[in-house]
């Protein structure tokens, strides 16, 4: 597309916030023209309509600024630790006085429509007020938090008093001395107002539908300790911010909840309550976000705080959180806030139990009480994230509509754009870490990679970019990945668009952090922006592609392993590979609780073998799945794949027997195999002593112990029984051909490597009993007969191919085989319970296909 017609501007961006602001200055800087349009009639954004009482900041001040400027950071001292609405609005007009920024703002300019014109490759811009403009770029800097949302109850117009909107407070400011008011409302807005309208009401009535976690600001005067941090090395201090989980520079927490004694837990949540900080509230342990056990910890600990603040009981009950995790819904910083329902005059209605019916002409209605009032205040909160951006009416290519776009919630490329609509970026839009972040530090990396991407395309001659289909369905995927492992998606939050009727709920924002997200977008630039199409006058260029394919919690673990800088494994000795394994089992999370466990001997080809039982804690008698660990035939034991045998005990309700088999190179093939089978024969045998059901026996396996599974199932088959109901292969081994086209993409940096497996290979079997089908079961002649089979291949796993292979061979062999292919996940992440939680819906699925081996119902269902 040529670009022949000069726009306007290079670049309109809707908003003069904290946003708007910086993207006009870097852009000028940059030699771009551009122009603000805002409708307000000033600068400031949110901070220009909430102007309600008590209304600040909740990320302490000298995070919630600009870290562009070295001379602003200097000059500006702000107050107060957590700083006031007035204050921040003053910092936001200093900066715009200071850049001149006011010249290139068109105020109380509303924007109506935006359109994509293709043949000229440049945006128009209708204002309210019918006003036009065009430019080559279009940005919404609109806010994530600032279109309100309509109270939604009925009669809101009927009412003769004053009404009042937190989101659109009067600047000449209300005075409530004397008279009755309502607040409806509970969440941030509510929160910080409630207080400071209770010093001055007559009475204060507040009507609340759902309890928020708050805990207190402990605000005052800048932290001296805080500020030596900042002032020590500022462009340090800056720098951590950028690359921290949460845009504000500190320490994560590595530890769980209930990894730490009750006492330690009470003393580390005191020290939260201590510290008056949001983010601290959920950083007090690694896994309050994920974990419902640990979460509930602290929901209780809040709640206790609660009770003993609050006098009246009845009330303090009603004003404990219930029906979602903290955090999940976004928790408060308060100054005051419970103790406010101690005041005579301040009464709280739970409309819960009583929801309002109406507002009428003097005041509301509930469905058991009738109040009047003078003045009502609705701080109920924002159409987030995306209410802003579809407010304008945006017309992308082929007459594509946005908000039509949208209709089933918002799709976008790490949040910046959107397919169908060249040129138009979005900050801290849906996808990005934005409303779980320090707002500002997420704004100013948006500003600047926008910038440098509109720099990138001048200098080449290209003047359109728009992400492919590939890279934003491949970016939603990861974003819901990321918050499909946390407890998010189960609150009825804003998060999700649960607050607004009829909006699809799906989670907004990015979880997966700040550092995380940067590393992402600066890997996209230097894919030479991977997943965009960048055209220009005759050329165009575009590496399609897909920048996290990895499930997030299993590039957490890769990281670490990183971090370690380990020796690769096929360089050690084999005793050396051992004693490292089992170390590395050793910090791991035990899995879950079950019945019992019971190690014992049981006798094999050559001598006893060790086994480990595991037996669910329901009833028994139990079927019995007969389980071989993984480790190359070289390394494991029952140690190794303790966690996942616990889990697959718990999840298919059956005894676990796992095998301890002999290993290579002590003992080279064929001794596992037939360790495998003798063992599984003395299972069948023994069934009832066990506590097993006779003739309910399946055989499971990961990785090299998936191959002695599969082996085991030919052996039975051919050798008369002992018969076997399934089988479940995760990662199996099937065949000793190291040149399948899994092996050369994930030849490295995915733990298992195609050296690695060599090395296995090496130790396991001379070459020539390699192909023997007792070593690579895929070379057997005849796969027909064989039990039912559930593989599990990962996708980034060397061994995928030849379990694919496999799953294919035995079907076409006529046997009932399901094959899941595990998205995302790597040779090892699949056994790993407790550490990569994505792997939890794969793992359900093995149980429950054990049960459906077995004929039974899932244990919940039983
Ligand atoms: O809005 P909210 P907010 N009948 O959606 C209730 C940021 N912020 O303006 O939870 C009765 O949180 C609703 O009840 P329920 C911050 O990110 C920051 O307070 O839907 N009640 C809820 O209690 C914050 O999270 C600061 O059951 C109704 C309340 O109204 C975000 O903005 C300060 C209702 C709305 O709470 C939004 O906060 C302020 C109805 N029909 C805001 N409809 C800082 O400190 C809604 N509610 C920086």
């Amino acid at each position: 597309m040529t670009a022949q017609i000069k726009p306007d501007f290079d670049v309109i961006a809707v908003g003069a916030g904290f946003a708007g602001l910086y993207l006009l200055h870097r852009l000028r800087g940059l030699g771009f023209s551009a122009k603000v349009l805002e409708s307000a009639d000033d600068v400031g954004g949110t901070w220009y309509w909430n102007r309600y009482p008590g209304a600040r900041c909740d990320i302490q001040s000298i995070d919630y600024s600009y870290s562009f400027d070295p001379e602003l950071e200097t000059e500006w001292q702000w107050s107060e630790r957590y700083a006031t609405q007035p204050e921040i609005l003053r910092y936001l007009e200093h900066v715009a006085h200071k850049h001149d920024l006011r010249r290139d703002i068109q105020f109380s300019t509303r924007v109506e429509v935006a359109k994509w014109d293709a043949d000229a490759s440049l945006w128009h811009i209708r204002s309210e007020a019918g006003e036009e403009f065009s430019c080559r770029f279009y940005v919404m800097a609109s806010g994530c938090l600032s279109q309100p949302k309509a109270p939604e109850i009925e009669g809101t117009d009927r009412f003769h008093g004053e009404v009042y909107y937190t989101s659109s407070w009067p600047h000449e400011g209300v005075d409530f001395s004397g008279k009755r008011v309502a607040v409806i409302g509970t969440g941030s807005s509510g929160i910080q107002s409630i207080p400071l309208i209770a010093e001055q009401a007559q009475a204060l009535t507040v009507f609340q539908r759902t309890a928020n976690y708050s805990i207190p600001a402990h605000n005052g005067p800048m932290p001296t300790e805080k500020l030596a941090q900042l002032e020590g090395d500022r462009a340090l201090y800056r720098e951590a911010a950028r690359w921290s989980r949460a845009g504000v520079p500190i320490e994560p927490n590595e530890e769980g909840a209930m990894q730490v004694s009750a006492e330690e837990r009470q003393r580390r949540y005191e020290a939260m309550w201590g510290a008056g900080e949001l983010l601290g509230i959920a950083g007090a342990f690694s896994d309050l976000l994920v974990d419902p056990v640990s979460n509930e910890t602290l929901c209780e600990f809040v709640r206790d705080k609660i009770r003993a603040t609050v006098q009246d009981q009845a009330t303090a009950e009603l004003l404990c959180p219930r029906g979602h995790f903290i955090g999940t819904k976004r928790p408060c910083l308060d100054s005051n806030y419970y103790q406010t329902y101690n005041l005579p005059h301040v009464r709280l209605v739970d409309l819960r139990e009583h929801p309002i019916s109406s507002i009428t002409e003097q005041g509301i209605d509930t469905s058991d009480e009738t109040f009047e009032f003078d003045a009502i205040v609705y701080a109920t909160g924002f159409d987030a994230m995306t209410g802003a951006i579809v407010a304008v009416d945006i017309v992308g290519r082929d007459d594509l509509s946005l908000a039509d776009k949208w209709a089933n919630g918002p799709q976008t490329y790490l949040g910046l754009m959107t397919v169908g609509f060249p040129n138009f970026f979005t900050i801290t839009g849906p996808g990005s870490p934005s409303v779980l972040s320090n707002m500002t530090v997420s704004i100013e990396q948006h500003v600047e990679w926008i910038g440098d991407c509109l720099s990138y395309l001048s200098s080449n001659g290209l003047d359109v970019i728009e992400p492919t289909e590939t890279a934003e369905a491949g970016w939603l995927q990861h974003v819901n990945d990321c918050a499909d492992i946390t407890l998010y998606p189960r609150a009825d939050s804003w998060y999700m668009g649960a607050n607004v009727p009829g909006k699809p709920r799906v989670f907004l924002p990015y979880v997966g952090g700040v550092d995380t997200y940067r590393g992402a977008c600066d890997e996209v630039v230097s894919r030479d922006y991977l997943g965009f199409r960048l055209q220009g006058p005759g050329k165009q260029q575009c590496n399609d592609g897909v920048v996290r394919r990895i499930q997030p919690d299993v590039a957490l673990v890769l990281e670490f392993i990183d971090s370690l800088a380990l020796p690769p494994m096929e360089s050690l000795s084999v005793d050396d590979a051992r004693a490292f394994s089992i170390a590395m089992a050793a910090e791991r999370p035990a899995g879950p609780e079950i019945g019992e466990i019971i190690d014992k001997v049981l006798p094999g080809p050559v001598g006893e073998l060790c086994y480990r039982l595991y037996r669910p804690d329901t009833p028994g008698p139990h079927p019995i799945v007969a389980y071989f660990h993984g480790g190359g035939w070289v390394l494991g034991g029952a140690d190794s794949d303790d966690p996942f045998c616990r889990d697959l005990c718990a999840q298919s309700d059956s005894i676990v027997v796992s095998i301890n088999y002999r290993h290579a190179p002590e003992d080279k093939f064929p001794a596992a195999p037939n360790d495998g089978f003798a063992a599984v024969q003395w299972i069948a045998d023994n069934a009832g002593m066990l506590g097993g059901i006779p003739g309910q026996l399946a055989v499971a396996g990961w990785s090299a112990g998936a191959n002695i599974a599969a082996v085991v199932s030919q052996m039975a088959r051919d050798g008369g029984g002992p018969g076997i109901v399934g089988q479940l292969l995760l990662n199996p081994v099937t065949d000793c051909d190291l040149t399948r086209q899994s092996y050369i993409d994930n030849a490295d940096g995915f733990v298992l490597t195609t050296a690695l497996m060599q090395w296995f290979w090496d130790h396991y079997a001379d070459s020539a009993d390699r192909v023997d089908p007792r070593a690579s079961p895929l070379r057997a002649s005849d796969l027909s007969n064989l039990p039912p089979a559930l593989v599990v291949t990962s996708e980034f796993d060397p061994l995928c191919d030849e379990g694919i292979a496999y799953a294919e061979a035995m079907s076409n062999a006529g046997v009932s085989v399901r094959h899941i292919s595990a998205r995302g996940q790597i040779h090892t992440s699949l056994t790993a319970v407790g550490v990569v939680l994505s792997g939890a819906p794969v793992r359900k699925e093995m149980g429950a296909a054990l049960l459906e081996f077995f004929g039974t119902a899932p244990p919940s269902e039983l």
